[in-house]
């Protein structure tokens, strides 16, 4: 189908869903505005050929940004719950990557003082983005204690030529092994990898536990290894066919503002809480070496109001999680009907559960659950019956209508204290909007015979 990030591009154009832009566009809001419009208007991922002051210069952007194109991505038909199933079939498989000696990232090795970060076509997203941004960087590092690679996206602000900024604050697991290694004296070597194959990018939205390599997850949805290359200046293994790799080292210590950037869900996030917040402080790398393609692409991300890129790319991925940390919890495993991540939450914080409720105590327990993962970052839960189509807003506000009796159904967890926190999500809480099993009151009323109607 394709073997890298170019090829799937390629891929794309052939089931008309990549616009090749031939106009001229800025990497200050121009192209953050392109790929704004295709993910409100489930549009096609954008390749951009003409970038004022970069000449020679490609990006690509919203790659990932509807739900179609997810499902071209993992091999899965346009539906939600069919989405969910295909990554349900690979989340927790693995398939060691293959090591090769060279490939098409290496193809330029710049190092020293041939680092520039200013030569790339860095956007500006967002209105009252306080900088350039890369985002669509797969962020590939080892862990100082146990070597183990991990593969997660974060956001970054180029600092001047040879610097960027790394926002990965705990519990995010690259913010975990930066602090290991700092504990350690040391700086962490991290791969920035643009124009990843779409299985590692996929992948690395996941939440696989501490330990895994997503590269191995990437190459079970692939059906094969994913082949890999050691970087030039650090030991971290990329992938070979990449268009673009950033080696750097983190400097022990060293912190700097991120933000007001916008964010996952449309707000512009943690910043405003104050530029000394300890979550708006986030470590800087130095570049040590840059690898590319002689005609690389650069990759745009645009993240803010959902659904954006980043909404789509994690979507499917908390649901099959959720599946997964609720099968114990339920009678029956089958009992979990469906599960959606509303965009309205970004994709991100809000799920809704459909259960076949066999016992009264379920739904609490299936709220306490979620809110009860750290990882899995929700902060709202609503359970509704299985006559209720999670996917559809409407229905789940009547049954949170008609069902739910507050204070008795909302369940809240108690606070904790998080330097991460905005006051929204430093109190979790759920609904219970199933009705209770012994009455028939809250029975949804129907007229029969409406689908044997044939005059209108
Ligand atoms: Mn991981």
């Amino acid at each position: 189908m394709y073997k890298d990030f170019r090829s799937y591009l390629d891929y794309l154009e052939t089931k008309g869903k990549l616009c090749r832009v031939k106009k001229e566009v800025g990497v200050r809001y121009e192209i953050a505005a392109g790929i704004r419009k295709v993910s409100d208007t489930d549009g096609p991922a954008l390749l951009f050929e003409n970038i004022k002051g970069y000449p020679g210069w490609t990006v690509a952007g919203g790659v990932y940004a509807t739900q179609k194109l997810i499902a071209l991505a993992i091999g899965a038909e346009d539906d939600e719950a069919k989405i969910t199933q295909r990554y349900l079939e690979f989340d927790q498989k693995q398939v060691k990557p293959k090591l090769v000696s060279t490939g098409p990232v290496k193809e330029i090795v710049l190092k020293g003082n041939e680092v520039d970060l200013s030569k790339f076509p860095i956007p500006t997203y967002s209105e009252l983005d306080c900088a350039p941004y890369l985002t669509a960087g797969v962020e590939i590092a080892k862990h100082p204690d146990t070597g183990k690679q991990n593969a997660s996206i974060h956001r970054r602000i180029p600092l001047g030529k040879d610097r960027l900024s790394l926002q990965a604050p705990s519990p995010q697991q690259l913010g975990l092994m930066i602090q290991a290694a700092e504990e350690k004296g040391q700086g962490l070597g991290v791969a920035t990898v643009m124009g990843a194959p779409p299985e590692l990018t996929i992948a690395s939205q996941l939440n696989a536990p501490m330990g895994v390599d997503e590269t191995e997850i990437a190459g079970a949805l692939r059906g094969e290894p994913i082949e890999v290359v050691k970087c030039e200046t650090i030991d971290v293994e990329v992938p070979a066919s990449a268009e673009i790799v950033i080696e750097g080292i983190t400097i022990p210590g060293e912190r700097v503002p991120d933000g007001p950037f916008g964010e996952v869900m449309g707000t512009y996030g943690v910043a405003w809480s104050g530029p000394e917040a300890p979550s708006t402080l986030q470590p800087v790398m130095k570049v040590t070496a840059i690898t590319m393609r002689k005609d690389a692409i650069f990759q745009a991300l645009l993240t803010g109001m959902p659904l954006t890129e980043n909404s789509c790319l994690k979507k499917w991925a908390l649901a099959a999680s959720t599946f997964r940390a609720l099968s114990p919890v339920v009678l029956y495993p089958e009992d979990i009907k469906a599960v959606n991540i509303t965009k309205a939450g970004g994709t991100m914080h809000h799920v809704v559960v459909a259960i076949h409720k066999r016992h009264e105590g379920t739904p609490r327990d299936i709220i306490y659950t979620l809110l009860g993962q750290l990882r899995l970052i929700f902060w709202r839960i609503v359970v509704v019956d299985e006559d209720i189509d999670v996917y559809d807003a409407e229905q789940v506000e009547w049954a949170i209508m008609s069902r739910a009796q507050i204070p008795k159904s909302l369940f809240v967890m108690p606070p904790y204290w998080d330097p991460n926190a905005s006051p929204i999500n430093t109190t979790k809480w759920g609904i219970d909007a199933t009705a209770p099993m012994a009455s028939r009151k809250y029975y949804r009323v129907q007229v029969p015979g409406v689908e044997k109607v044939d005059y209108v």
